[in-house]
């Protein structure tokens, strides 16, 4: 970077982090948007004159609430939650709903801006927003739960809209909260309609978006190989997590031939080095999807493995490491031994997990790294497809959503080779931040002052 690109960066990070004080992840998702976007504003005056990077960090609206609940043993409870509604340039507001303690207005600020970004990526017409709240579903009845996606969903019906903004899942958000969700809406307003994704495929559904994100980011992660004359097809792989996206990242790695040999959850990582294989994935399916149990019991399963308490992943030596578990989860220091130990590719299933100085170490290694916006957005790509089908009253074939999606993340991978070529490199986050900038900043311009 430039002299006088680094000082205009710096510049607008410090107006940013003074309007914006202690969001530290929100800082963080801008700093690396602003740090790509930045020669390519200052080479296009139309977007500086509109003023456009100022407005695209600054969401429309942040709706802040109480959500006020009975526990089993009859205490009342309450929990925070947020909508953010960031921009709704292309589209309506879309983007999912966190349950975690450690959601904050600043985690889920950093979520929806990046969604900005990721859905404009995508090709369809959708805004981002993310929302949530600091509710902890671990240990909680069916019931509690219930009892607080009701009460959530209270408040929230009258912020969301088919064609207003339509959330869907993220962390402690699967099918179970989100079926919670639609029939209290449909419950409060009377009417049957698409307002959220990743709906049960009984009421509205749609084939393949359960398994949309980690496909997609595996989808991704090979284009990004055969870029380079490659392919996945037998290399080692280590995932983190073992939630939603971690689960069918494993399932379509190993589809494509590749081996998977962690998975992990907030307690620690398991260390499989004869592989995850199809029998082994249903029972962690069965494990996560529906027993909600920890992952050392998979090591109790399968003496093969083994448990390394409270540890991540990145110390097992692989080709490819996915992170798909939550934010900052590679530091620097997990970057250092990934590459010490021949790292060919990081692709981020889940949204910003690496910390800015390891992307830094990625980009200067010149490992094929796939950044979130670009490599996790086949899950909200399916849930805009799912929107689409809730439009038609139809439903599409598997087949049919599951190519759609292949050519949505071949079309992304484009996107960013046209954007971020560096002579025999490819940038993907320049790629990817300039490419979702150009779509939602031209519309923002041509609206004029809005
Ligand atoms: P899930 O709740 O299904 O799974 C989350 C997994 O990550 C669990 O294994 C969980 O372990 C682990 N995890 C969560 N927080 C932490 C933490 N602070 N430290 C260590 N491990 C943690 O969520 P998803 O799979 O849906 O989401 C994972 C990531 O992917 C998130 O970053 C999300 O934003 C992103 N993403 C999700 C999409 C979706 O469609 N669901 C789409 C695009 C991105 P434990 O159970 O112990 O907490
Ligand atoms: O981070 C994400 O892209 C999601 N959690 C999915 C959002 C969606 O609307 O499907």
């Amino acid at each position: 970077m430039n002299a006088t690109i680094s000082s205009e960066v710096e510049k607008f990070l410090k107006g940013l982090v003074r309007r914006n004080p202690h969001e530290i992840e929100f800082h963080q998702a801008v700093r690396e948007v602003v740090e790509s976007l930045m020669p390519f504003v200052l080479e296009h005056q139309v977007y500086r004159e509109a003023q456009i990077l100022e407005r695209m960090t600054e969401p429309d609206r942040i709706v802040s609430f109480r959500v006020t609940w009975e526990d089993d043993s009859g205490s009342i409870r309450a929990n925070r939650a947020y909508r953010v509604q960031f921009n709704n340039s292309i589209g309506p507001y879309k983007g999912g709903l966190r349950f975690h303690p450690t959601v904050t207005q600043s985690v889920l600020k950093f979520l929806g801006f990046e969604q900005v970004l990721k859905n404009s990526l995508t090709g369809l017409p959708m805004g981002g927003a993310k929302g949530g709240a600091n509710f902890n579903p671990k240990g909680k009845s069916d019931r509690e739960v219930m009892r607080f996606c009701q009460s959530l969903m209270t408040e929230l019906h009258r912020h969301i809209g088919e064609n207003t903004d339509v959330p869907a899942g993220d962390i402690g958000v699967g099918a179970r909260e989100i079926s919670y969700l639609f029939g209290q809406y449909k419950r409060l307003e009377n009417r049957f309609t698409g307002i959220l994704t990743g709906k049960g495929l009984s009421f509205g559904g749609s084939l393949v978006r359960k398994e949309a994100t980690g496909y997609g980011c595996i989808y991704f992660c090979e284009n990004m190989f055969n870029q380079a004359g490659d392919s996945i097809k037998g290399k080692t792989v280590s995932v983190s997590g073992s939630g939603n996206v971690a689960l069918y990242a494993i399932e379509k790695a190993h589809s494509m031939g590749a081996k998977v040999v962690t998975a992990s959850d907030s307690s620690g990582t398991i260390h499989d080095p004869e592989g995850i294989d199809y029998e082994k994935l249903d029972f962690l399916k069965d494990l996560k999807e529906v027993k909600r149990g920890r992952i050392h019991e998979y090591a109790q399963k399968y003496p093969a493995a083994t448990f390394l308490e409270k540890q991540r992943p990145w110390q097992v030596p692989v080709d490819i490491a996915l992170p798909c578990a939550t934010q900052n989860e590679i530091d620097q220091n997990d970057a250092e031994l990934l590459l010490k130990n021949g790292v060919k590719a990081v692709c981020e299933g889940a949204n910003m997990p690496t910390e800015l100085d390891a992307v830094r170490q990625f980009l200067r290694a010149k490992i094929l790294y796939g950044p979130a916006k670009a490599a996790n957005a086949g899950g909200v790509a399916v849930s805009g497809l799912e929107q689409s089908q809730n439009a038609l009253r139809l439903s599409w074939s598997r087949d049919e959503v599951d190519t759609k999606l292949h050519t949505i993340m071949k079309d992304i991978h484009q996107k960013c080779l046209e954007h971020g070529k560096q002579g025999d490199f490819v940038n993907y986050v320049d790629g990817a931040n300039i490419a979702g900038f150009i779509k939602v900043a031209d519309a923002m311009v041509a609206y004029g002052a809005v």
